[in-house]
């Protein structure tokens, strides 16, 4: 196994983008929890969000979701990030919360319906250009309840145009990434349920779309880690939105639910060249903080994010491979397994304190007083929210 010391320097290399709306209030259809301290502008999530990246050193951007994060001035917003420490990230296009967007939005039937989504997304691009943002994610709640209701191929064929007319639009240095997912809101058939549907769309429009993998995004049991290794094996895995789920799209912290699932996917970055200075994979959380506090929470998700990745750094690759060539079965699950039964929290702590960082963020951060600091001054106005 690699010691903590052979792999400290790569450690620098990562950064883990946080959702704006993370920082707002989220819930179930049942009942949305509020906090004190809850941010009521897009400025404020950022102030929250810097927060997370001065006690970790983990966390540089932030991104945004239209138009949720709608502001007059862009430029503006890039340069309060940037006082605060972050910088904008991602932009995350909404075409499902529009009453027009019912039956659908880049795949509706309805020639002036699909042109405003598209016209959303060429919107989108725009505010990339102010921020320098690279990346526009495209998540579709597109899809059908029943058998019938829509004409499966046609859907795909309107997608295809209409991905394509977002494409074309794109700078050199811009990306459009597609995210999909295999259900809800849509119960039947959902336009872009895999990363193979993604996947055959990246591949029409070009070299700058790539699939964007959200962990809460798949059928129980599915081998996420496979879909990695296969994407990155394509050059086409461009981001993760990390999360974790016992059941459907929980978007519970990343690595709470199934750490050995999380430790499997880093593996396979790191295996696939994806993790590093060279690598354009984004890694992004997309997670919603319902009943634990939003900046602690978002604290201990990047710290998991890590935690995994320092053990998958652990591995012997080279042992790895001696032991998969000789068909030793045993022998190289061993090499992987103790990798991840290493408990490397120590070992991090005294690298965080090396780079100016508190031992323990998550220490810090309570004891920082930010939270008093935010309810008391956070009084009035309306709170965010998903969805607002
Ligand atoms: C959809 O469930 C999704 O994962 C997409 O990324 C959305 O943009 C995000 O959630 C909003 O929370
Ligand atoms: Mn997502």
């Amino acid at each position: 196994m690699n010691t903590f010391a052979d792999i400290a320097d790569s450690l620098a290399q990562q950064a883990i983008e946080l959702p704006s709306w993370a920082f707002g209030n989220s819930g179930t259809r049942f009942k949305v929890f509020t906090t004190p301290g809850t941010p009521r502008t897009v400025e404020e999530k950022l102030a929250d969000a810097a927060q997370v990246h001065r006690l970790t050193g983990l966390a540089p951007s932030v991104a945004l979701h239209i138009p949720w994060d709608k502001v007059d001035d862009y430029d503006k917003l890039g340069r309060v990030a940037e006082d605060l420490g972050v910088r904008l990230g991602t932009i995350n296009s909404n075409t499902f919360q529009d009453d027009d967007y019912k039956f659908g939005s880049l795949t509706h039937v309805d020639e002036r319906i699909r042109a405003k989504a598209i016209a959303h997304q060429l919107e989108c691009i725009d505010i990339m250009d102010v921020t320098g943002s690279r990346d526009l994610k495209i998540w579709l709640a597109d899809g059908t309840n029943y058998p019938g209701q829509g004409d499966l191929r046609d859907r795909q064929d309107r997608l295809a145009d209409s991905l394509a007319q977002v494409y074309t639009r794109l700078g050199q240095d811009q990306r459009l990434v597609l995210e999909y997912k295999f259900f809800e809101p849509a119960f039947y058939a959902t336009d872009v349920p895999d990363w193979g549907t993604s996947l055959v769309h990246c591949l029409a429009l070009g070299e700058r779309a790539t699939v964007c993998l959200d962990t809460g995004h798949h059928a129980p049991g599915t081998n996420i880690e496979f879909i990695v290794a296969q994407l990155l094996r394509l050059g086409r895995l461009g981001s993760f939105d990390f999360n974790s789920r016992f059941y459907a799209d929980d978007d519970l912290i990343v690595g709470a639910a199934d750490p050995f699932q999380l430790f499997r996917i880093l593996y396979e970055v790191i295996r696939g060249g994806g993790y590093g200075e060279d690598s354009d994979v984004a890694f992004m959380l997309d997670q919603c903080h319902n009943v634990e506090d939003k900046i602690p929470g978002q604290i201990r998700s990047v710290l998991n994010v890590q935690e995994m990745t320092t053990r998958a750094l652990l591995v012997d690759r080279a042992a790895l491979r001696e032991a998969e060539r000789a068909g030793d079965v045993l022998g190289a699950n061993g090499i992987l397994m103790d990798a991840f039964y290493t408990d490397v929290r120590a070992d991090l702590a005294d690298w965080r304190v090396t780079r100016g960082l508190p031992a323990d963020p998550m220490k810090a951060y309570a004891a920082s007083g930010y939270q008093d600091h935010i309810a008391a001054d956070r009084v009035g106005g309306t709170q965010a929210g998903w969805g607002a």
